[in-house]
């Protein structure tokens, strides 16, 4: 797709829509994305929503492309009307057909995919950084949130990236925070959400820290509770 394409892409804001009053997604105070699982089954998306997780992704990695809209057709039939910002991985097409909140693109799919179509039918987009490159990449498209990864190792994808750091991810924060929601991601557990959230960073995502946990109820409620609480320390006043 030519540049001009790009020029023209303008994405919706994560916050509520006026146009969007009555339909599925709704979000009148425009909270920060949070705690953000991504998870590779529709079940995934159904227990979690359960604990109270209201900002997931589906990555579906090693389905077909049937199969995988048949992940995301479940995981949307269960939402319904729930407040749920549900993002689909890679897959903007089915996304669009099926009504998702948004898509969510690594580098390699932000090139595949037409990003003008995208923005038109009013899906957010977030998009994966790994570097100032990628960053400037990003940024020429005005997406709805900007990821920096992976902040720690990760064993859960492949990459030639090594950790970025909490230094880098508050250089980025800085950088971003009045213009763009940024979504920390790689080898984010329990432990490190405290310290990754005194970045300024408004959301943390995470694979292994909720689906390989031994309880993960519990691991997603403790998330949703020390973000909470962290998010309401009075340094604002
Ligand atoms: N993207 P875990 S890191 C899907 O840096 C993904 O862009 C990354 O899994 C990036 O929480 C990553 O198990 C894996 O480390 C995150």
């Amino acid at each position: 797709h030519s540049q001009q394409d790009i020029a023209l892409v303008d994405f919706p804001k994560l916050c509520y829509q006026p146009e969007l009053i009555g339909q599925t997604f709704n979000f009148p105070n425009c909270p920060e994305l949070g705690i953000y699982p991504v998870v590779d089954k529709a079940d995934w998306v159904e227990k979690l929503i359960d604990e109270g997780i209201n900002t997931i992704q589906l990555r579906v990695k090693d389905l077909d492309d049937e199969s995988t809209k048949q992940q995301i057709v479940s995981a949307l039939a269960y939402l319904n009307d729930k407040s749920v910002r549900f993002f689909v991985n890679d897959h903007w097409q089915t996304a669009i057909e099926l009504g998702a909140y948004g898509v969510h693109l690594g580098q390699e799919d932000l090139h595949d995919a037409n990003l003008k179509t995208l923005a038109e039918a009013g899906l957010r987009l977030g998009i994966s950084t790994h570097s100032y490159w990628e960053l400037a990449r990003a940024l020429a498209v005005n997406p709805s949130y900007i990821a920096l990864g992976p902040i720690y190792e990760t064993t859960s994808k492949q990459m030639p990236f090594s950790p970025q750091g909490i230094e880098r991810l508050q250089q980025w924060v800085d950088l971003l925070k009045s213009h763009y929601p940024v979504v920390a991601i790689g080898g984010i557990t329990l432990e490190r959400a405290e310290q990754l959230k005194a970045t300024g960073v408004g959301s943390v995502a995470m694979i292994t820290a909720i689906t390989q946990a031994n309880d993960y109820k519990k691991v997603t409620r403790q998330l949703l509770d020390l973000w909470q609480e962290i998010s309401s320390y009075p340094d604002q006043v």
